[in-house]
């Protein structure tokens, strides 16, 4: 049966999701075979196992006709010059899209359906729209900013982690003096 959903709100700020529910973070650590440089990755994580990303979320129903948002930070940093970024992923249910807005900082929305690549470049209050089964991954392209965006998709969508492996992203963004390079 359905848990009854009774309105609410939260804060979104540059820092955090106000009135979150669950917070999860991804270090050096738990992004092991997601950069090209495996070994710099590793180097790093030894020194310091620095937190790469942040997700603030709020406790929705995953169930169709919910909406499920979270605010993710991205830190700034790069490894061997690729700079930081989610895991990326597809959605199990290839009919869901997501909505991004970004909310401090400078990212790239790198979005990927089979041989299909497009980048969206994205500031506070880009609205990016992730149409339905494309594979999607964010990234932090300032040097010393976080790269802050708050995230609306559909609660019965589910997450496909492994596609995002088995199919890895075919670009990559390094941060060059003059901005950043998409390869
Ligand atoms: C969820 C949405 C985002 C990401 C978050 C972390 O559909 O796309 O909220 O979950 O940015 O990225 P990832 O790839 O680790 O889930
Ligand atoms: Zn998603």
């Amino acid at each position: 049966m359905n848990q009854v959903q009774l309105p609410f709100s939260t804060v979104i700020t540059a820092e955090e999701l106000k009135g979150f529910t669950h917070y999860e973070e991804r270090k050096l650590s738990d992004m092991k075979g997601y950069f090209a440089d495996e070994e710099a990755r590793a180097a790093m994580e030894q020194s310091a196992d620095q937190v790469v990303y942040q997700v603030y979320r709020v406790e929705v129903p995953p169930e169709e006709g919910e909406l499920l948002h979270c605010l993710t930070v991205i830190q700034p940093g790069q490894v061997a010059g690729e700079c930081f970024m989610t895991k990326g992923h597809y959605h199990l249910n290839e009919k869901c899209a997501e909505i991004y807005v970004g909310v401090k900082g400078k990212g790239v929305l790198l979005m990927q359906k089979g041989q299909e690549v497009r980048t969206i470049e994205m500031r506070e209050n880009t609205a990016a729209y992730i149409p339905a089964g494309w594979g999607h991954r964010t990234i932090n392209v300032s040097a010393d900013q976080p790269f802050v965006f708050f995230s609306v998709w559909p609660g019965h969508s589910g997450y496909d982690y492994q596609r995002a492996v088995e199919e890895p992203f075919v670009k990559r963004v390094y941060l060059r003096p003059d901005g950043y390079e998409v390869k």
